[in-house]
């Protein structure tokens, strides 16, 4: 909650956008918070933070927890926030213990996991397992075209660290579930196997600015009867792939945007997901279909521009097992379930055995200033993570 205070909201959110000052006082707090319990902390090329509790043997690969302290813009408390402080909370447990590990432990906070300011998602997480190469990952703009290396540098987080190659015998991410599987099943446990695909765009719409009194509607290249032409048909090909399907138009910007003047452009944010790979492959020559329609129909230009692509993934056996042992040791009732949302996860699945805890969120709301969880929750879900850390970090 003292977390919370930084950047919080009027409506009870945050808003600590990565890399604003926001995000960098609640980096801090955290690096503060870290340094207390004894950790050693260090900051690599993408302001990703690692702080490290030595265990008995140095040379060891270590475990991981962790998850992303920067937030959506009308954030929750919670999302990222959670996963990080549970993480820091357990090395505070076991230093409360005098327990003293095989494995050295390390808590993580991922750089601007959330894409909000700087698209991709994930994209710190994404660079240090090799998705991404460094120059990407840097390079990154805001709509301000500021980027995230510049930002990096402003906030005093441009670590010297070079970007991956640390190795983990195992990693988790405690996170809310932000949706509302748990909370209607009535567990406070899920145990989470894998994390859905997701791919982003950009459409744009070009047409030709006009008077918005002079000019006869025959006459006009406007791009917003391209979005009706295009929206409609995208919103009944993922209705015709339903429950699955997610699809989202998080934003439709107008330029110039002023009411006297037919828009010459008109950009659509297109957020698409599904857990099957071939499908989404399927929604996606789905959605240039509908483009190539509208095109043939109407005299605008229509420009889909990849932004992003996570794949489908499949979390770690070994660590799926470990959180199912942990889970029935505490006697808590436990879901398994693909995760709907991204993960910082996702990409370090792929460098480190990996898995994810939820917990129930109030409504199975996130990415919403309404964000809310139980501290019965928050407890049992940091407990399921204690053990299962504890496991990996003593096990052979
Ligand atoms: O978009 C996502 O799924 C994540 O919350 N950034
Ligand atoms: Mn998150
Ligand atoms: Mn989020």
């Amino acid at each position: 909650m003292a977390m919370a205070q930084i950047g919080a909201t009027p409506k009870g959110g945050v808003n600590r956008v990565a890399l604003s000052d926001a995000d960098k006082a609640g980096r801090d707090l955290f690096i503060e918070w870290c340094q207390q319990a004894g950790c050693q902390v260090e900051v690599d090329q993408m302001g990703n933070i690692f702080a490290r509790r030595a265990g008995r043997g140095t040379d060891l690969p270590a475990v991981a927890a962790g998850s992303h302290l920067d937030s959506q813009p009308t954030g929750g408390k919670f999302d990222g926030v959670y996963g990080v402080l549970a993480a820091l909370e357990v090395v505070e447990t076991l230093n409360d213990l005098g327990l003293e590990t095989e494995r050295s432990i390390e808590v993580i906070s991922w750089t601007n996991e959330e894409g909000a300011r700087f698209a991709p998602a994930m994209v710190s997480s994404g660079v240090f397992a090799g998705e991404f190469d460094l120059d990407y990952g840097l390079s990154r703009q805001d709509p301000e075209g500021k980027t995230i290396g510049e930002e990096l540098a402003r906030i005093g987080y441009a670590g010297s660290l070079p970007v991956g190659g640390r190795d983990y015998h195992a990693a988790f991410e405690l996170h809310i579930e932000q949706g509302p599987i748990l909370e209607a099943q009535g567990r406070p446990i899920g145990i989470v196997t894998g994390v859905q695909g997701a791919r982003w765009y950009d459409l744009v719409i070009t047409g030709q600015e006009a008077h918005a009194g002079s000019t006869p509607m025959a006459r006009r290249r406007d791009p917003v009867q391209g979005a009706l032409a295009s929206l409609a048909p995208l919103y009944e090909l993922a209705a015709a792939h339903q429950p699955e399907a997610r699809l989202t138009i998080g934003a439709l910007t107008a330029e110039p945007g002023v009411v006297n003047t037919v828009p010459g452009r008109l950009t659509i944010k297109i957020d698409m997901r599904h857990p099957d790979a071939e499908i989404l492959g399927q929604l996606d020559a789905g959605l240039r279909a509908i483009l190539d329609e509208a095109a043939r129909a109407l005299p605008l230009n229509f420009e889909l521009i990849d932004i992003w692509h996570s794949v489908p993934v499949a979390f770690d056996p070994g660590c799926v097992a470990a959180l199912r042992a942990a889970a029935a040791a505490l006697d808590l009732p436990a879901l398994e379930m693909v995760s709907g949302a991204g993960h910082d996860a996702v990409y370090l699945s792929r460098v480190a055995p990996t898995a994810m805890i939820f917990i129930p969120c109030k409504d199975g709301l996130s990415h919403n200033e309404a964000e809310s969880i139980e501290k019965s929750d928050a407890t049992a879900g940091a407990d399921v993570l204690l053990r299962a850390v504890l496991a990996m970090a003593e096990g052979d």
